[in-house]
C-alpha cells in the first residue's frame, strides 16, 4: 500500500542515517527529499510546506532525548509530524448493548457497497450481530451486488426490489433488524444525475433514518481532491467518519489521507483491496510507523522519554565537569542496562538499532554486575575520589568483593577513560555517549 510514498520516505531516512554528519546542510537535504516525496504522493503543497517546515525547525532546534542520537531524533520528529498531519487515533465507537445504525454515503464508484460488506465482515468477527440494508434503489444491479456479497460473508440482508424510495427501504430495513441485530449497515446510491441531487438524498436519508454514524466513502486514487469532496459532504450533514478506499496501488493515497485529515474529519477505516478482508481500522500512529518502515514506534518513544526523565541533570553536570565518582560511573552503566530493554524495541526499528549487538549488551550486563560488587567493597572515600586507590587498596578491594585484582584494575582503567571522555566532551554528547556505550567494543572490550 502506498509503495512509492513509503519507499520515498524510507529512502530519505536511509540517506540521513547514512550521512557522516547531521549538520544544517544534511537536514535541509533531508527536508527537500521529504518535500519531493510528499508532493509526488499528491499531498497539498501548502500542507507539505507546513509539515516540512516544522520538521526542519525542530530538527535544527531540538536536542535529542534519552539515549537517542541526533539522527534518531530527526526520524522521531518526522514520525510525529506525519502522525499529526494524519490526525490522531480515530477508532469508531459502537455500543454493543443497542442497535447501532451506520449509513454509508459517497459518490458513485467510491466503494460504498464493497465497504458495507467489509464492515459487516469486520464487525461480525468482533462478535456483532450484523444486518445490511440494500437502500441503493437507483442503480440496476445494486441489490444483487450486495446480496451476493452478504451471502458470501454469511450476513443477513434486507432488500425490497419493488420499493423505489430509498428512504423507505432504509426505514423498513431498520425496523426489520431492530431487536435482532446490534449493527445495521445501510448501503445507499451514489449514482445521480448531479452532485446536488446526491447530496440532497444523502441529507434526506440522514435526517429520516438518524444513523448513529454516517460514514463517507472516498476514493483514495483521486488524491488531494478528496479535500473538496469531504468538505462538500460535511457541509450538508456533518460526517461521522471517513473511509478511504483503493489505497492499494494508489499513487496519490498519501495526498488523499492528508487531505481528508485536513478537513478535520476523522479517518476511521482504510480500504486496500477488493477482497472482503481488505479493510483496516485506521490508526495514524500505526500507519505512519509502517510508512516509515518502523515497528512499534510508540513504545520506542515512550521508552526514550522514560530514559530522559531518569537522567538527573545535577548528576550530568557533575559528571561532565570532570568530577566523576564511582557511583556516577555505576549510574552510567545502569543507564546502559536500561538501554538493553530499549534495544528490544529498537530491534523493531530498522536503521535505528544498527550498532547494538546483543552479545555486547550481554557483556555489558555481566561487567556491570562485577563492577557493582567491586564498587560496593570500596570505602566511601575511594568511591568519591578513586584516585586514592593504590596497589594496597586494590588488593583489599579485590579480596572484599571476591573478584580478582585484574578485574579491579580493569574497572579503574575504564573509570579513568570515562572520566577523561566526559571532560573532553564537556557533556555535549553525554546522552549520545550513553547510547554509544551500548555499541560494539565500548564496554568491557
Ligand atoms: N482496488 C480496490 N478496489 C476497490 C476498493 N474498494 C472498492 N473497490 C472497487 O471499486 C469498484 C466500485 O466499488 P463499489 O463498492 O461498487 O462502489 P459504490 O460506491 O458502491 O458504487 P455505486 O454503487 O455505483 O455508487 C468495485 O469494482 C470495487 O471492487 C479497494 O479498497 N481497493
Ligand atoms: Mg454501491
Amino acid at each position: 500500500m502506498l509503495e512509492s510514498l513509503r519507499s520515498g520516505l524510507q529512502g530519505a531516512i536511509k540517506k540521513l542515517l547514512g550521512s557522516s554528519v547531521v549538520d544544517e546542510a544534511a537536514i535541509k537535504e533531508f527536508v527537500r527529499d521529504l518535500q519531493r516525496t510528499l508532493i509526488q504522493a499528491d499531498v497539498n503543497v501548502k500542507l507539505v510546506l507546513t509539515v516540512t517546515e516544522s520538521v526542519q525547525r525542530r530538527a535544527l532546534e531540538e536536542k535529542p532525548i534519552g539515549g537517542m542520537t541526533r539522527k534518531d531524533q530527526i526520524v522521531k520528529i518526522l514520525y510525529e509530524e506525519l502522525d499529526r498531519m494524519l490526525g490522531s487515533e480515530q477508532a469508531l465507537k459502537l455500543d454493543r448493548s443497542k442497535t447501532n445504525v451506520i449509513v454509508m454515503v459517497g459518490v458513485q464508484g467510491s466503494g460504498k457497497t464493497t465497504t458495507v460488506s467489509k464492515l459487516a465482515r469486520l464487525y461480525s468477527k468482533k462478535g456483532f450481530k450484523v444486518g445490511v440494508v440494500a437502500a441503493d434503489t437507483f442503480r440496476p444491479g445494486a441489490v444483487t451486488q450486495l446480496k451476493t456479497l452478504a451471502e458470501r460473508i454469511g450476513v443477513d440482508i434486507y432488500a425490497d426490489e419493488k420499493e423505489i424510495d430509498s428512504i423507505k427501504v432504509a426505514e423498513k430495513g431498520r425496523k426489520f433488524f431492530e431487536g435482532s441485530k446490534n449493527l445495521i449497515i445501510v448501503d445507499t446510491a451514489g449514482r445521480h444525475k448531479e452532485e446536488k441531487s446526491l447530496l440532497d438524498e444523502m441529507s434526506n436519508i440522514i435526517s429520516k433514518v438518524k444513523p448513529d454514524v454516517n460514514l463517507l466513502v472516498v476514493d483514495g486514487t483521486i488524491g488531494q481532491q478528496c479535500y473538496n469532496q469531504a468538505l462538500a459532504f460535511h457541509k450538508v450533514s456533518p460526517v461521522g467518519g471517513i473511509v478511504i478506499t483503493k489505497l492499494d496501488g494508489a499513487a496519490k493515497g498519501g495526498g488523499a489521507l492528508a487531505a481528508v485529515a485536513a478537513t478535520g474529519s476523522r479517518i476511521c477505516f482504510i480500504g486496500a483491496g477488493e477482497r472482503v478482508d481488505d479493510l483496516e481500522e485506521f490508526s495514524s500512529t500505526r500507519f505512519v510507523g509502517r510508512l516509515l518502515g518502523m515497528g512499534d514506534l510508540k513504545s520506542l518513544l515512550d521508552m526514550a522519554k522514560q530514559l530522559e526523565s531518569d537522567v538527573d541533570e545535577k548528576r550530568v553536570q557533575r559528571m561532565t565537569s570532570g568530577k566523576l565518582t564511582m557511583d556516577d560511573f555505576l549510574f552510567q552503566f545502569e543507564q546502559v542496562n536500561k538501554m538493553g530493554s530499549l534495544k528490544k524495541i529498537l530491534d523493531l526499528v530498522p536503521g535505528l538499532a544498527g550498532n547494538m549487538k546483543s552479545e555486547d549488551l550481554e557483556k555489558a550486563e555481566k561487567n556491570m554486575k562485577i563492577w557493582k560488587s567491586i564498587i560496593q567493597s570500596m570505602a566511601k572515600q575511594e568511591r568519591e575520589a578513586p584516585d586514592v586507590i593504590n596497589a594496597t587498596r586494590i588488593r583489599r578491594i579485590a579480596k572484599g568483593s571476591g573478584r580478582s585484582e585484574k578485574e579491579v584494575r580493569e574497572l579503574l582503567s575504564r573509570y579513568k577513560q570515562t572520566k577523561s571522555l566526559m571532560k573532553a566532551s564537556k557533556g555535549r554528547e553525554f546522552r549520545q555517549m550513553l547510547r554509544r556505550a551500548g555499541g560494539p567494543g565500548a564496554l568491557g572490550g
